[in-house]
């Protein structure tokens, strides 16, 4: 039997509203973030509204507050991974959405599979930053396409939970150890240079930038990116989505330290990414 949430997902568009234009795919390449206003259609942010709030309700995605020594009153910051894994409406965002073809564009690349995704919601007055961080220590991968789509179900501005990225900071071949988000300490076990502070080096901190943005836009950056979320001073939650995804170059490396993940124990350094756990999204596996 079909499941209800396939038939809906199934309607929804499976490319953007309109085509990456060459000047973003620039931006991404030379700053290493970039925003894209009104690629997404208002339905598939609609559509992962209940999702969301499942995942936070079933504990699949958990306040990380007391993981920085917060007492538990305090507003969350909840996040989540691999929601597409238990989730039909994350599983179609995830791999039929309008994600893939656009982070194609971005990469340059042939191909494009899945590496997970994950929900991040800072909850009214969440006084949790996430601090800065590259996303490619957290990740058993090496190469170079690799990218993280951060897909806002609110408006949001930088004085309410908008990331700010480095620019150009995926150009310094730099490998970061990773922290736990809600503080800055590194994961135990895990290798990479210490993340520079990057707030109190002028240098960094000038080359900040940040976006407002509402629900349909979609900010790209690439796993090398240094970025932050400041607190959440607002009264609106903050809700996001992301998906994170890699191109040809890409290929399995077993980092220490790090948690493991689904089929990782099956594969070995070197191994290109691919199914079973990481199904191609790009070019649509069915043709289509
Ligand atoms: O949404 C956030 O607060 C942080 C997002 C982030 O760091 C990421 O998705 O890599």
């Amino acid at each position: 039997m079909t499941d209800p949430a396939d038939i809906v997902t199934a309607e929804l568009p499976d490319r953007p509203v309109r085509e990456v234009t060459d000047e973003e795919i620039e931006t991404f390449r030379r700053d290493g973030v970039v925003l894209l206003r009104g690629v997404l259609q208002p339905e598939w942010v609609e559509a992962l509204a209940g999702p969301l709030d499942g995942a936070l309700g079933r504990g699949e995605a958990v306040d990380m507050g007391p993981m920085a020594g917060s007492d538990s009153d305090a507003p969350a910051f909840a996040g989540g991974v691999d929601h597409w894994r238990t989730d039909p409406v994350f599983e179609a965002f995830a791999t039929r959405s309008p994600l893939a073809p656009v982070v194609a564009a971005l990469l340059g690349t042939g191909t494009v599979h899945l590496w997970e995704d994950s929900v991040l919601v800072k909850e009214p007055g969440s006084p949790f930053p996430t601090y800065f961080h590259t996303d490619a220590g957290y990740f058993h991968l090496t190469g170079e396409q690799v990218c993280t789509t951060w897909v806002p179900l609110d408006a949001a501005t930088p004085d309410s939970g908008v990331v700010r990225w480095v620019r150009g900071s995926h150009l310094d071949g730099v490998e970061y150890r990773p922290n736990l988000f809600v503080t800055d300490e590194p994961i135990p076990g895990t290798v990479g240079e210490i993340v520079p502070d990057v707030l109190g080096t002028p240098e960094l901190a000038a080359r900040l930038v940040t976006f407002d943005v509402e629900p349909g836009d979609v900010t790209v950056h690439h796993a090398r990116t240094l970025h932050r979320a400041p607190p959440h001073r607002s009264e609106r939650r903050r809700r996001a989505v992301t998906v994170r995804y890699t191109g040809d170059d890409v290929r399995y490396l077993h980092k220490p330290g790090l948690p493991g993940r689904p089929g990782l124990d099956r594969v070995a350094d070197g191994d290109p990414v691919g199914e079973p756990w990481c199904p191609r999204v790009w070019p649509r596996p069915d043709g289509d």
